[in-house]
């Protein structure tokens, strides 16, 4: 079997810490293993498969010889270093907003348009967590019945924000029932017992940045450019998984039953929709699993051929390093590397 040299930049992170566990879980055919973060990092050691690996600090001599390199530690970074790892020979899968929307750049959810990494020059870029899990619900309805607009409001876990406001949520809530206070460093406003209506920056328009690369990052994943998507994307104190309620309106009617039926063959999705016997996802019970998983579909009052539905997924998971790993599996299976 052939092995892959595969670089993680950010493997002290939250997303790379997942990147390495899903490595790891789905045996992926690693020859060597180099694990890349800040100078605060180095010398820290992780363990992958057993062994001992220690933490370097990333310089222009880290992607030497590396095949496959993944990124999570910042758009900053990913333009720094992305260029570098590309002229030494690496195909870059970066998890950050810094290159998706460029037109020489694929998009890919492998569910949705597995066929685009074959156009990459280097660089392949993972969505946004949020965008992930809702293309991989939409994709399959849009298929049939073509998706003219989506309404969408989320409940992003803290994790989204990264190992820092992890903290912020545990020491606020800690702090709180201590009678103390806490401020939080790496999320905008208080976040224990609390729900944040800004996620990423806000823009001209008033909608953030975040609620943006929902629209963009939608038209390009699923290769259609006209689908409209009004976003509302909240911070709540959630650890792990993101929950999103969403309103579609399509071209064609669809009644909740057809939904069901396309939804429950579609890959990558497992449906928990039974209101009767009190069955719905909800982030808490999707830690750890790799699906999105949907409930609550039910026909729109608001619309004509109109559904609403709830998506959940595990943001760290499927949502950063699982789908980016399965980008990776797509070089392997297409010979790309
Ligand atoms: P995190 O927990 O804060 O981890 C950040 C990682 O980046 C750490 O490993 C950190 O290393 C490293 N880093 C920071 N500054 C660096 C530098 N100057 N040089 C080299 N490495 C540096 O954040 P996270 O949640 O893992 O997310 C990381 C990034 O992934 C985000 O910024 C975002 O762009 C992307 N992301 C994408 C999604 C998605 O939806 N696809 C979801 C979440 C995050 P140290 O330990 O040395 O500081
Ligand atoms: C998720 O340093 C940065 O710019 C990271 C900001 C960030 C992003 C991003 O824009 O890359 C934090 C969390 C994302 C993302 O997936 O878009």
């Amino acid at each position: 079997m052939k092995l892959y040299n595969v670089a993680i930049l950010g493997a002290t992170g939250a997303v790379g810490q997942t990147m390495l566990k899903v490595l790891e879980e789905r045996n992926f055919p690693i020859g060597k293993l180099k694990l890349l973060a800040s100078k605060q990092s180095a010398g820290k050691e992780i363990n992958f498969k057993g062994d001992t690996y220690t933490v370097e600090p990333v310089s222009s001599e880290s992607f030497e010889g590396i095949d496959i390199a993944l990124f999570s530690a910042g758009s900053t970074r990913s333009k720094t270093w992305a260029p570098i790892a590309v002229e030494k020979g690496a195909v870059v899968i970066d998890n950050s907003s810094a290159f998706r929307m460029e037109p020489q750049v694929p998009l890919v959810v492998p569910e949705v348009n597995p066929e685009d990494v074959k156009n990459h020059q280097g660089i392949i870029a993972n969505p946004n967590c949020s965008t992930i899990q809702m293309v991989v619900a939409l994709y399959p309805i849009h298929r049939k019945k073509t998706i003219k607009r989506v309404i969408v409001s989320t409940y992003q876990a803290v994790s989204g924000a990264g190992a820092k406001a992890i903290e912020d949520l545990q020491k606020e809530v800690k702090a709180r029932f201590e009678g103390e206070h806490y401020t939080p460093q790496a999320l905008p406003a208080s976040i224990a017992f609390n729900v944040i209506p800004r996620i990423d920056i806000f823009l001209e328009n008033d909608y953030t940045k975040e609620e943006m690369k929902m629209l963009n990052e939608t038209r390009k994943i699923m290769h259609a450019p006209d689908i409209k998507v009004s976003a509302t994307c909240v911070r709540v104190p959630v650890f792990i998984g993101h929950s999103e309620s969403v309103t579609i309106e399509t071209q064609e009617p669809i009644t909740p039953q057809e939904a069901k039926q396309i939804l429950s063959s579609a890959p990558g999705i497992i449906m928990e929709d039974d209101p009767k016997n009190n069955v719905y996802p909800m982030p808490i019970d999707v830690e750890g699993k790799d699906d999105v998983f949907v409930g609550r579909i039910r026909k729109d009052l608001a619309f004509d051929n109109g559904l609403s539905m709830w998506v959940v997924a595990d943001n760290l998971r499927k949502g950063a390093a699982t789908n980016a790993v399965q980008i990776a599996q797509l070089l392997v299976d297409y010979g790309l590397v």
